[in-house]
């Protein structure tokens, strides 16, 4: 569930990006960050093996604009995509607002998508979250390559539903910013509706103003934002942190997530 700090008119957004291993979440990450004005983006924060495989998840906040005066803050997250890191994998799922499927496109890795995807319902589950309740989007990644699934196939098999899909090339950057687009753009409404729902319960509270019992604003949020994307690519700088244990990384998540919302007081 989003974070909302009405004394600070800041929400925070969790969007994380699942996937079986090396189907290109982090790329995905890198390219928003090199291609991201510094002013829209905090670092990337990435805890990972060292042969760059995710350990725990990589992290990459970026603020998604003032709309009215409620500032929107995206957490993107990437999961661990190797079967053994379950745990980081449970840890990283909870409380959020929208999902990226990043399926790797070639054929023998078919299977490993569709575990993954099966994977990724299992932890929702296991946390009382519906997957079909959950804004989601697919990326078909990797379409650069030969022998590959055709997007009918993916799309039968993962996507009965029809749900928004974008082939991509992340290495180049092709679908990563569309893809990012999709995603808010399904997320936000649902995040407004549940704040709205929820928070119909309770009398004035900062700056919400509430008429009657179910008729409640939250104020500047809107459904589309557009990216400030730049013409040059920066260079990566990220932050990497090669070890923790699991119990600090779970509540290193737990502050990152608190911590966008209280930042910048008005
Ligand atoms: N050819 C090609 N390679 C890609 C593409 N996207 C990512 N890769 C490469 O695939 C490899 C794995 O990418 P990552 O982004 O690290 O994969 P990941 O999903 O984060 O992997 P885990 O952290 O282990 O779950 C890297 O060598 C990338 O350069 C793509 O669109 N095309
Ligand atoms: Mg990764």
């Amino acid at each position: 569930m989003a974070f909302v700090n009405y004394t600070t008119g800041n929400l925070a957004i969790k969007i994380v990006y699942y996937g079986p291993g090396l189907s290109g979440k982090t790329t995905n990450l890198r390219y928003i960050y090199t291609n991201m004005d510094a002013d829209f983006r905090g670092e990337l924060i990435c805890l990972e093996t060292d042969t760059e495989r995710t350990l725990f998840f990589d992290l990459l906040p970026i603020k998604a604009g003032v709309i009215n005066d409620f500032k929107i803050h995206l957490q993107l997250m990437t999961v661990p995509g190797q079967v053994f890191y379950e745990s980081s994998r449970r840890s990283v799922l909870k409380g959020v607002d929208g999902i990226v499927f990043v399926a790797d496109s070639q054929i023998p890795l078919l299977d490993a998508n569709l575990e993954s995807f099966d994977n990724l319902r299992k932890h929702l589950l296991d946390q009382d979250m519906d997957l079909n309740a959950i804004p989601l989007v697919f990326q078909y990644n990797k379409r650069d390559l030969e022998n590959l699934v055709p997007v009918e196939t993916f799309n039968s098999l993962l996507n009965p539903h029809g749900l928004p899909y974008i082939e991509s090339c992340a290495i180049k950057g092709i679908g990563v910013f569309e893809t990012l687009k999709q995603i808010t753009k399904q997320a936000i409404p649902r995040v407004k509706e549940k704040i709205t729902a929820k928070e119909s319960r309770f009398v004035r509270r900062g700056r919400m103003k509430v008429k009657r019992k179910e008729e409640v604003e939250v104020p500047g949020v809107k459904e589309e934002i557009a990216f400030a994307a730049k013409e040059e690519s920066a260079p990566i700088r990220m932050t990497k942190v090669k070890f923790k244990s699991q119990e600090d990384i779970e509540k290193e998540l737990e502050n990152l997530a608190k911590e966008f919302t209280s930042r910048g007081k008005k």
